[in-house]
């Protein structure tokens, strides 16, 4: 086979935890890179893809021992959840490892050789903190001390292991920086690493030997390679590093380094500090880039598992498409800083930007076109139907191509897409003040030119612009492509768009709305289906914790291939008992206390109106009557609930569901297989307003 000429690109997502199902947080770096290498491919280049999941270590052996699953088959059942979303969400990947994998395992170990054989691993005894949410060590801190990175308690380990010379790297490391500033991205990521490298360098311990999900030390199987050293390392073994077959070592020349390691911002040190120190240990050339973008937050804090406060990429893909998910991230969040996301914002945009401004250019273009030139591309007038107007459209396309490359290329994405609909903006607007619908009533050849100039060039324009932001929209774009007559854009040759390249007399494909809009009850829609996967509890998780009802703290080590416990993420509906925290699993008084738990007594209660599941309750907490909206109403009959003594979070910040405002959280027992709400309750008599403590 005639070896390939194109440049290669290689782009590495992070390698995903399989503690607890995929989130937005995960489909956010995800969309990033999947759209990064759709360009890469549109303008020719050789591109390679990588995604998968992190298996081994502490933390997913202890989530595992929860669910009351070996680690295998939890891995193997997250890891497919995962698997599963990015098939769903049509990502471009060109491969998914997972670290369980053979050629992985070999691979980790070739490397774990080689780092011994160039004598930069040596034995000795680690004794200090760990944090096992983070897979840390904490060698600065003292026995008893919380996470620095996550405010976790550390737990203290003393065990026999291999330690990596990372010390030697400080100066080397320094240097590469120096030389190389654009290694880390943005600029003040940099900065930090640099500071913290500054500041020195401690070896780092490479082993584990208290226990056993992990992939054994060569020649010496009583130790597991570290999982951050094993879990970085999947960027080469993906790509051959570590195989016998010449196709993969091949495979390994041409794609290694990789161009990206596309990530989020609290891996920075283990991306830009562990990672480089090994392959410089090894000789292996450095990745030539590693950018850290910012945290998606909902409600406020960083969206993740262990707050419980995560959204589900699912919600949006089903109420609003693929998408209509890739245009928010891409355009609401500003590349590299944290950005809120909310279903409101979601739809806002996708009814302003997509189903308005481009949906709106394409159905007006493509219908008038084939109303009035029989669905082919009409000809313009060079000469006697022309004017100044159609020209600026032209020049601003023309300048759209070149600024948008250039934004989008220097992964300010959400610029790159406000230029490109400028000129869907400019577009439209060109279109009411030339008002073709007006020309077409006009009889003579000279307002038919007109016409057919003034479509021509929207059509040429709304092709620009499908083209550009095929990456960002590739199943939108991809339909709209068709009904411009020119069949499938991903053969497009993005190095050589231009305007003018509309094949004239061109017959268009089938005219159909591609955006339709969305109306309000999307917003309720995607709450409810958040409420409604969240509360009752996860079944498959802790049998035996589920019996105890509790306040529901979302747990760090929450387990579950389906859901972490309910509360966090739906503070207004039932609190349901979940597994303890993660570390030693203990909270102090200070924080129980936070928790304001009182006795009340149902007043009133109702369904509500297309919910299923949800209650809306009034409940006498003693000191007022207060409005709650629980998902209970499978498990209660309303009329059955009034008069009972119920418990109440009292202290939870009110929220809204079904548009009704939900003060606190009743709490409920998560029982059996389906997780079925039981309500806490009293056996003897106790006052409405009671505090429990
Ligand atoms: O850290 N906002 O895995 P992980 C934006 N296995 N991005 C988010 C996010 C949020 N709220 N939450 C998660 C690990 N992410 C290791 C990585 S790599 C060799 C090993 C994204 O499951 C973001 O990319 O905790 C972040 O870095 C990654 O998911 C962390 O995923």
């Amino acid at each position: 086979m005639e070896k390939d000429k194109r440049p290669g690109f290689y782009i590495t997502t992070p390698i995903y935890y399989v503690n607890a199902r995929p989130h937005i947080g995960h489909a956010y770096t995800t969309i990033v890179c999947d759209a990064i290498a759709r360009r890469k491919r549109m303008l020719g280049f050789d591109t390679f893809l990588l995604t998968g999941t992190d298996e081994h270590g502490q933390k997913i052996e202890r989530s595992a021992a929860a669910a009351g699953k070996t680690p295998r088959q939890f891995a193997d059942e997250v890891s497919g959840l995962f698997r599963g979303l990015f098939e769903r969400m049509n990502i471009s990947n060109n491969d998914f490892i997972r670290t369980t994998e053979p050629r992985h395992e070999r691979g980790v170990q070739q490397l774990f050789r080689v780092l011994r054989e160039n004598g930069y691993i040596y034995k000795g005894t680690y004794t200090g903190q760990y944090c096992v949410y983070d897979e840390m060590y904490i060698d600065t801190a003292e026995a008893g001390a919380k996470c620095p990175e996550c405010g976790r308690p550390t737990e203290t380990v003393s065990e026999e292991n291999y330690y990596f010379k990372l010390s030697a790297f400080a100066d080397k490391l320094l240097k590469y920086f120096e030389d190389h500033p654009e290694f880390i991205r943005p600029e003040t990521r940099r900065n930090e690493v640099i500071a913290f490298v500054r500041g020195g360098l401690r070896d780092l311990s490479i082993s584990r030997s208290t226990f056993k999900w992990g992939i054994p030390v060569p020649d010496d199987p009583k130790h597991i390679v570290y999982v951050w050293l094993d879990a970085l390392s999947n960027y080469c073994t993906a790509v051959g590093y570590g195989s016998d077959d010449p196709g993969e070592r091949k495979k390994f020349e041409t794609y290694w380094p990789a161009d990206v390691h596309m990530i989020g911002k609290e891996i920075i040190r283990f991306h830009c500090v562990y990672w480089p120190a090994f392959l410089m240990a090894a000789g292996l050339p450095l990745p030539k880039a590693v950018i850290a973008h910012g945290w998606l937050l909902f409600e406020e804090n960083k969206m993740s598992k262990s707050r419980g406060n995560i959204v589900r990429a699912e919600t949006v893909i089903d109420v609003l498409g693929n998408d209509a998910l890739r245009y928010f991230l891409l355009r609401e969040i500003v590349f590299g800083q944290d950005g809120s996301f909310s279903f409101d914002a979601v739809v806002q945009r996708y009814n302003s930007d997509l189903a308005n401004d481009l949906g709106n250019l394409a159905s007006r273009t493509l219908t008038m076109i084939s109303r009035y030139f029989n669905g082919s591309v009409p000809y313009p007038s060079p000469t006697v139907a022309h004017k100044d107007a159609d020209d600026a459209i032209k020049r601003q396309a023309q300048s759209v191509i070149a600024d948008f490359a250039q934004l989008f290329d220097d992964y300010q994405f959400s610029r790159a897409i406000e230029c490109a609909w400028s000129l869907i903006g400019t577009v439209n607007k060109y279109l009411v003040e030339q008002e073709p619908w007006v020309v077409a009533e006009k009889e003579g050849e000279e307002n038919k030119s007109r016409l057919a100039t003034i479509l021509y060039t929207a059509a040429e324009a709304l092709r620009i612009v499908t083209a550009l932001a095929h990456p960002v929209l590739p199943e939108s774009t991809a339909k709209i492509w068709h009904q411009l007559g020119l069949g499938e854009i991903s053969r497009l040759d993005l190095q050589t768009l231009q305007w003018g390249q509309l094949p004239l007399g061109g017959k268009l494909g089938k005219v159909e709305p591609v955006f339709p809009r969305a109306d309000k009850s999307a917003i309720e829609r995607m709450q409810t289906m958040e409420q409604e996967r969240n509360a009752p509890a996860p079944p498959t998780t802790t049998p035996a914790s589920s019996a105890t009802p509790s306040t529901a703290t979302p747990s760090p080590a929450a387990p579950s291939p389906v859901t972490p416990g309910a509360a966090g993420a739906v503070p207004a509906t039932v609190a349901v008992a979940t597994p303890a925290p993660a570390g030693d699993g203990k909270i102090s008084i200070d924080d129980f206390l936070k928790v304001e738990l009182r006795v009340g007594q149902v007043k009133f209660a109702e369904k509500v109106k297309g919910a299923d599941k949800l209650l809306r309750l009034e409940v006498d907490i003693g000191t007022e009557v207060r409005q709650l909206v629980a998902g209970i109403a499978l498990a209660y009959e309303p009329e059955a609930l009034i008069g009972r003594k119920v418990v109440i979070v009292a202290n939870l910040k009110p929220r809204k569901l079904r548009g009704l405002e939900s003060n606190g959280m009743i709490v409920a027992a998560s029982v059996g297989e389906d997780g079925k709400p039981v309500l806490a309750g009293f056996l003897e008599d106790v006052p409405v307003g009671a505090k429990l403590k």
